[in-house]
């Protein structure tokens, strides 16, 4: 997969109602979405922080400042960089959500309801997992998912890239 196509994939992904723009509203929906979904309350620390981390990555990528990213801006946009600086930290502000004892890494379990809580298929969750999981002890860590999503996101050259609960698919 090209990095053109990657980012088609993540950008369709985060535009829910699919009307060609990510609205402010539709990017920071996704940390209550994930929260609510994996059971922390709206005074959760970890949910501010999310939704700092979700906040900066908006403002970030909407370039006009007009509370719509369009397909250009968010092209313009993604890369090596803006994911060091700022999606990193919001990708692991969900991943902390669902780690739910706290232990830096997810289970099987934990990555299951992740998925779910971002809106992904279910019917590759299996295999997503058994392939951020390299070394099989039923973990995956977050310095190791961390670095999935961005090798996806950078070069689209991650080994399970449709699998990845970045949504892409195909
Ligand atoms: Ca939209
Ligand atoms: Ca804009
Ligand atoms: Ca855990």
């Amino acid at each position: 997969m090209n990095t053109i196509t990657a980012k088609r994939h993540i950008f369709t992904m985060l535009d829910v109602d699919g009307d060609g723009i990510i609205s402010r509203q539709e990017y920071l929906a996704r940390p209550e979405r994930a929260a609510a979904a994996l059971g922390r309350a709206g005074d959760d620390a970890l949910l501010s922080s999310a939704r700092t981390a979700h906040e900066r990555v908006f403002a970030s990528m909407d370039a006009n400042g007009d509370g719509r990213v369009t397909f250009a801006e968010y092209e313009a946009w993604a890369g090596e960089r803006s994911f060091d600086e700022v999606c990193r930290p919001a990708l692991g502000s969900l991943f902390d959500l669902a780690d739910a004892d706290g232990d830096g890494r997810l289970d099987r379990a934990e990555f299951t309801r992740l998925r779910h809580a971002l809106g992904n298929p279910p019917d590759n969750a299996r295999e997503a997992f058994d392939a951020l999981d390299e070394d099989g002890d039923g973990h995956v860590a977050r310095d190791a998912y961390l670095a999935q999503i961005r090798s996806f996101v950078t070069d689209g050259s991650s080994p399970m890239a449709q699998a990845l609960h970045t949504g892409a698919r195909g």
